[in-house]
């Protein structure tokens, strides 16, 4: 099984979403200035300071009985769990085989010479709108290493992806909005391959009318009882 998981997966465990016009990631913030290259380049204080501050967040958060429905599945199965998510509450629920596609808030590298950043982390008790990444040794910002519009994917990680697609029985799509892409083209991808694609959202996406199920609800809910419901689902 493969699951492809976005920000609806850590819903209800407390992390916003990104598009959620309401309480979104990005209800105050402009996408493409705080989470582009060119805005870390314009503005790295503020770029730091948002992601320090979900850094920080995740700690406050536990995976919820979405995360802990597929991390149950590997005891009958070879489940790998392809993330747009940062953050690490798959792993944390027990995960063995977690692909990030888009990278992690827990990890820091050097935004010119690449290396990675293992230093110390100012504390931040509260969101601030500003606060100076770090210096490498050869002059550069430190960044979180994430996967900012317009940068390529991981390249390892995005193979095993593409692999664990295509070799899967069955595609799992939990809580994606699936207008990024290249991540938004694996589904895509499972469909053309023959392989069924279940969608679990509680929101239509540009994806719902062309998945094999698409079931509108949450993935806490729907995921712990959806290996029980998938024969008569797939018929
Ligand atoms: C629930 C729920 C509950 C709520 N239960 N569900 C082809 C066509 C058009 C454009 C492009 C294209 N190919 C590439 C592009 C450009 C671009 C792109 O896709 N743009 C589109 C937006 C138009 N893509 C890129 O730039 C990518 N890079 C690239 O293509 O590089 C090419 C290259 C090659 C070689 C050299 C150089 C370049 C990179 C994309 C990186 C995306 N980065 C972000 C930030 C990551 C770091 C961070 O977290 O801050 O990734 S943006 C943001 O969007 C984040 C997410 O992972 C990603 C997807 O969001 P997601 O997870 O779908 O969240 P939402 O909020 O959108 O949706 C939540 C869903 O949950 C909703 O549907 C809710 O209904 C649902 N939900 N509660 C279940 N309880
Ligand atoms: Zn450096």
């Amino acid at each position: 099984m493969t699951v492809l998981s976005g920000a609806g997966m850590s819903a209800e465990s407390g992390v916003p979403t990104f598009r959620d016009v309401e309480t979104g990631l990005w209800a105050k913030v402009d996408p493409y200035e705080i989470s582009s290259s060119d805005g870390w380049r314009r503005h790295p204080e503020k770029v730091w300071a948002w992601y320090l501050w979900r850094h920080y967040m995740m700690k406050a958060v536990d995976p919820n009985d979405g995360h802990r429905a597929v991390a149950a599945w590997q005891d009958g199965a070879e489940v790998h769990v392809v993330t747009q998510n940062v953050d690490d509450l798959h792993e944390r629920a027990g995960s063995a085989r977690v692909h990030h596609v888009h990278g992690s808030l827990f990890s820091f590298r050097c935004d010119r010479c690449d290396v990675p950043y293992v230093g110390p982390l100012p504390p931040m008790p509260e969101p601030v709108e500003t606060v100076d990444p770090p210096r490498c040794a050869c002059g550069g910002l430190i960044r979180p290493d994430v996967v900012w519009f317009g940068e390529p994917l991981p390249s390892e990680e995005w193979d095993r992806s593409v692999e664990a697609v295509s070799r899967a029985d069955v595609a799992i799509v939990v809580g994606t909005s699936a207008v990024v892409y290249p991540a938004a083209g694996l589904p895509e991808m499972a469909l053309a391959e023959g392989i069924p694609v279940i969608e679990v959202n509680p929101e239509e996406t540009p994806l719902s009318d062309r998945v094999t199920i698409s079931l509108r609800e949450t993935s806490a809910t729907a995921l712990p009882g959806l290996l029980q419901r998938l024969p008569a689902l797939l018929g």
